[in-house]
């Protein structure tokens, strides 16, 4: 149940009729009050990705970006409804994470340059969280409050309502507002402390008031931050990059023709929290046989056959970080002849790309040279009689950035050392394309994950294999030999 059903019944006269049949009677005899009772511990759920100091030197480089009449304010992410009282699970605003730690919601963070005056002390940074409420921990579970932020990450804090007021306050002394991660439309948006619907009307409540003020939305010299990594996020992302490939090899450990999709994703992404991952980063794309010519397919409801290729796409998260592997590898531990050509023909080109990852080189060389391989190979292979076709079976680009988000922002031009990126080709031959019966429902993908470093690249995915002979031997290992069970 959630505490959104409790205030519910507790806001209505339904309550007084009714509360007593729906709670047990040790609760519903007596409502506690807040300070009533007891509470769960609070404990940081990412102890391992806790180091105040790293937050801390971020929010410091960031604020010498800011001008000296400006502010930026972060929030965090707002809960998403799935139905009627029940949320998804919540996931933090990558913005806010990367800057304080704090993974709940309802918090805030402003920076400002000239510092904001608060009991006698002049402060660059503040953060906002609410009160611990004990009633709603009882069935929520414990959650951040001032004390606990105050101390763990060492960091000025407000209660919430304080903090929205606060910042209402300086609004008139600035030039510029720069407002990360906007709240989501058709919440209470804490500038004006009004329910708004739309960013457009929080824009014009301020241009009313405050005409002096330029309301930002993003703050480039953060993303600019954030796309280079620095050792404390690499240390998590290798943590995420290397739960995903053991759980990886696991599953080639398992898998047999006649499962389902479903059973090799709930063997993965099982492995995946076994290990300690939080979870996954994005829904597993685990496409069989024809499925694997839909790029994001994630329904997983189709049965695995004899002699067909498995496409996965996956990534576990750890402490808020992200990975982001492909594999293509046949069910029955050995590639056809047609598979075993595209297969070499997509690793050919995953390995041009990964050689061309180096400083200073455009953002998208990587991508050209895979794209001249595949054309060359195809071409070669009969399936393109005209290589300028080759968008028909290589639809998408080639990398993106990783980190807190799986798709991460940073910068699209050049290359620089602390980019961590993904470099995956793939070829899809859908049936009915205008090529050879023998080639269509062959989906390939290999997908990796480099960091870019002063003086080249390193593959951070490089533990788990990628060549075909590799796959092979890993899918007839011992485990598959063992007796079925039916
Ligand atoms: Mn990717």
């Amino acid at each position: 149940m959630h505490r959104h059903f409790l205030r519910l019944l507790m806001g209505s006269r339904v309550w007084l009729v009714a509360g007593f049949l729906l709670l047990p009677p040790a609760f519903s005899a007596q409502v506690p009050t807040e300070d009533e009772g007891w509470r769960p511990p609070y404990e940081y759920p990412y102890p391992d990705a806790l180091v105040p100091e790293v937050y801390a030197a971020r929010r410091s480089q960031l604020l010498r970006y800011l001008g000296p009449h400006s502010l930026l304010v972060v929030f965090a992410a707002e809960p998403k409804v799935r139905t009627g009282d029940v949320l998804y699970p919540y996931r933090q605003s990558s913005w806010l994470w990367y800057l304080t730690g704090v993974s709940e919601p309802d918090a805030a963070l402003l920076l400002s340059p000239k510092g904001v005056e608060l009991g006698g002390r002049r402060l660059q940074e503040l953060l906002g969280i609410p009160e611990r409420n004990p009633l709603r921990e009882r069935w929520n579970g414990a959650r951040m409050g001032p004390a606990e932020a105050e101390h763990l990450l060492r960091l000025p804090v407000l209660p919430r309502p304080q903090f929205d007021s606060l910042l209402q306050h300086l609004l008139p002394e600035l030039d510029t507002l720069y407002v990360v991660a906007y709240p989501t439309p058709g919440l209470r948006l804490p500038l004006s402390g009004r329910v708004l619907f739309a960013e457009r009307l929080e824009r014009e409540w301020a241009r009313e008031r405050f005409p002096q003020l330029v309301l930002r939305q993003g703050f480039p010299p953060l993303t600019r931050m954030r796309a280079a990594k620095d050792t404390h996020e690499l240390r998590l992302l290798r943590r995420a990059l290397t739960i995903t490939g053991e759980a990886l090899v696991s599953l080639w450990r398992q898998a047999r023709p006649g499962m389902g999709e479903w059973e090799l994703q709930a063997l993965l992404e099982a492995e995946m929290r076994r290990l300690g991952a939080d979870g996954t980063a994005f829904p597993t794309i685990l496409a069989s046989g024809p499925n694997a010519c839909i790029l994001h397919y994630t329904d997983a409801r189709r049965r695995i056959h004899q002699g067909e290729l498995v496409l996965v796409d996956c990534g576990a998260e750890y402490a808020g970080y992200a990975a982001d592997i492909t594999r293509t590898f046949p069910i029955s531990g050995h590639f056809t002849p047609e598979q075993r050509a595209l297969y070499q023909a997509v690793l050919e080109a995953q390995d041009s790309a990964i050689a061309a990852c180096r400083p200073g080189v455009p953002f998208r060389l990587p991508h050209w040279k895979a794209v001249a391989v595949l054309q060359k190979r195809l071409y070669e292979l009969g399936i393109l009689s005209d290589t300028s076709d080759i968008r028909r079976y290589f639809p998408h680009s080639t990398s993106h950035h990783l980190g807190l988000d799986v798709h991460d922002v940073g910068p699209l031009d050049t290359l620089r050392p602390g980019f961590v990126i993904t470099v995956e080709p793939g070829v899809y031959i859908p049936p009915g394309s205008p090529c050879e019966q023998r080639w269509w429902g062959i989906g390939i993908r290999i997908e990796d994950v480099v960091l870019i470093t002063d003086s080249g690249a390193e593959l951070l995915s490089a533990a788990l294999p990628r060549r075909a002979e590799e796959l092979e031997r890993l899918l007839r290992a011992d485990p598959r030999a063992v007796p079925k069970a039916r």
